[in-house]
């Protein structure tokens, strides 16, 4: 019997959407196919297009095995199409149409509200590996530079799964859209990304943990909500996603685990007790634990932005049409239709933060910021444990929804890390003191210095505790061309 959710790989774009007999759309991935090499090729790692890298690449779509391991040149990455295996009957499990069969087309009163979510998703995949293009050259170990490349090909396949849905279920204005996902660039200034945090410089290794630590969950957490959506087709695509960016988050939180290891190392050997003594820290060729603060407290709050507006009718109506779910929804216990229920909000009232109750429709960005939150403190708190172990008195702490803000209620007030309010003076006067400096930048830049043998390891970062694919220390993750 043909397995349905056996991967082909006999057509040019390998896939479990059966592309050999749907023509129609395996000509226009095709037709796109080379803009896309084009794109890599000039936006995607910087210098290393000829390494052979130690690769994970999907195989198969099924929890145990998906993936194999192997060296690939990364322009020749197998990049497919793979979405989660279907659910037979599956119903919608929210909104107003909760309990009718899922859709497999667009429903063409949702069409413009869809399509802006895959656009808006797929946007983000590239913009990730733009950010991250000129990393290798810094890499601190083979194992960290083949961890980048793994999350950069992921992230473009993200792209391709978007370009997919773009292409099967929305007709000429999803192929112009695939075609826009080519032509943005993070951080140009005329034809900019379409989020925030995704035009924004990822300088530094520091930065990169940082990004893939608080950014990308926001991408688990927005990729969850999709994965509940009543259009099967995405529900299935993302679910897929996820397996791949349980990876990208282990890079993250292990990758800055290992830079807090290496600094209490270097700071217990020399016999430094005060975290705040930067210059004799820093000194030795370590990051010092308040650097590190000032990274989390910008990532957050980039990260959080990515929420968009606490108060949303575009929230709303994507849940009430059944088209973005909360978090985990299949497992919360409530009507699913959020008819009368409220949630509490944190606004800023007359100088001060309250909760006040909204209707939870409109205040579903909240609480999927909440829940984002919730799961980012419990890591924060891995990392509290780590320096406490190591006999430092020092805590890292997520700043106040309130810092930093572009996006939403607090985007219009300035606050310290803790809350307190300030004037825009003070807050500028103040800012080098709790988001990353040019001093600070320039040293952190000043210690990224390219490692390129194997099982060997830059002086600021500790060796992993296990290898990737259970690969001993001094396995040669990037054969360098
Ligand atoms: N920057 O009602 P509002 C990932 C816009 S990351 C700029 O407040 P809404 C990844 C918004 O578009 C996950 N603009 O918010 C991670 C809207 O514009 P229009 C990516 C912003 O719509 C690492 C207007 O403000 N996926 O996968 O309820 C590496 C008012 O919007 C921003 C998704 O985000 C911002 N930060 O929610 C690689 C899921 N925030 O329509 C990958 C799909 C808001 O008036 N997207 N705006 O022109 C969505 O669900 C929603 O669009 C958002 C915003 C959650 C982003």
């Amino acid at each position: 019997m043909l397995d349905a959710n056996a991967v082909d790989y006999e057509t040019s774009i390998p896939n479990n959407v059966g592309l050999s007999s749907d023509r129609r759309v395996l000509k226009a991935l095709e037709k796109w196919h080379p803009g896309y090499l084009s794109w890599w090729n000039e936006m995607g790692p910087e210098g290393f297009q000829d390494s052979l890298v130690y690769l994970r690449t999907a195989v198969g779509v099924e929890p145990g095995g998906w993936a194999k391991f192997d060296y690939v040149r990364m322009p020749e990455y197998r990049w497919g199409v793979l979405l989660a295996p279907k659910e037979e009957n599956r119903l919608i499990g929210f909104g107003q149409h909760r309990g009718q069969p899922a859709w497999q087309e667009v429903p063409g009163e949702y069409r413009a509200m869809l399509q802006r979510l895959c656009v808006i998703q797929g946007d983000t995949e590239p913009a990730s590996v733009e950010q991250q293009r000129y990393l290798g050259a810094t890499a601190p170990s083979l194992y960290d530079m083949r961890n980048l490349f793994q999350v950069n090909v992921e992230e473009a396949r993200h792209l391709w799964a978007m370009v997919y849905l773009l292409q099967k279920y929305f007709g000429k204005e999803g192929r112009s859209e695939a075609e826009g996902l080519l032509i943005r660039r993070s951080g140009d200034e005329d034809r900019p990304r379409m989020l925030g945090a995704f035009n924004e410089a990822t300088p530094d290794w520091l930065s990169f943990f940082m990004f893939t630590y608080f950014t990308d969950r926001d991408g688990k957490m927005q990729l969850e909500s999709l994965a509940q959506s009543g259009f099967d087709p995405l529900a299935r695509t993302t679910r897929f996603m996820l397996t791949e960016e349980a990876h990208h988050m282990f890079v993250g939180e292990s990758g800055v685990s290992r830079v807090i290891q290496r600094t209490c190392d270097a700071m217990n050997q020399a016999s430094i007790e005060n975290p705040f003594d930067i210059d004799r820290i820093r000194a030795l060729g370590v990051i010092d634990l308040p650097t590190i603060q000032k990274k989390a407290n910008l990532h957050y709050s980039l990260s959080l932005d990515l929420f968009g507006s606490e108060i949303s009718t575009n929230a709303a109506t994507a849940f009430n049409n059944s088209l973005k779910g909360r978090y985990r929804e299949d497992k919360i216990e409530d009507d699913h239709q959020l008819i009368n229920a409220t949630y509490p909000v944190l606004k800023p009232v007359d100088g001060t933060f309250k909760l006040v109750d909204e209707p939870a429709l409109t205040a579903l960005n909240m609480r999927l910021r909440d829940d984002y939150t919730r799961e980012t403190d419990s890591g924060v708190r891995r990392w509290n444990r780590q320096i406490n172990k190591n006999g430092i008195d020092f805590e890292i702490r997520l700043p106040s929804v309130s810092f930093n803000r572009s996006i939403g209620l607090f985007s219009n007030i300035d606050t310290t890390p803790e809350g307190d309010s300030l004037t825009q003076e003070e807050f500028l006067s103040r800012k080098d003191d709790w988001l990353p400096s040019a001093d600070d930048g320039a040293f952190v830049s000043s210690l990224m210095e390219q490692v390129t043998e194997p099982g060997s390891f830059a002086g600021w970062i500790s060796p992993p505790r296990i290898g990737i694919d259970n690969k001993t220390g001094d396995f040669e993750y990037v054969r360098l061309q």
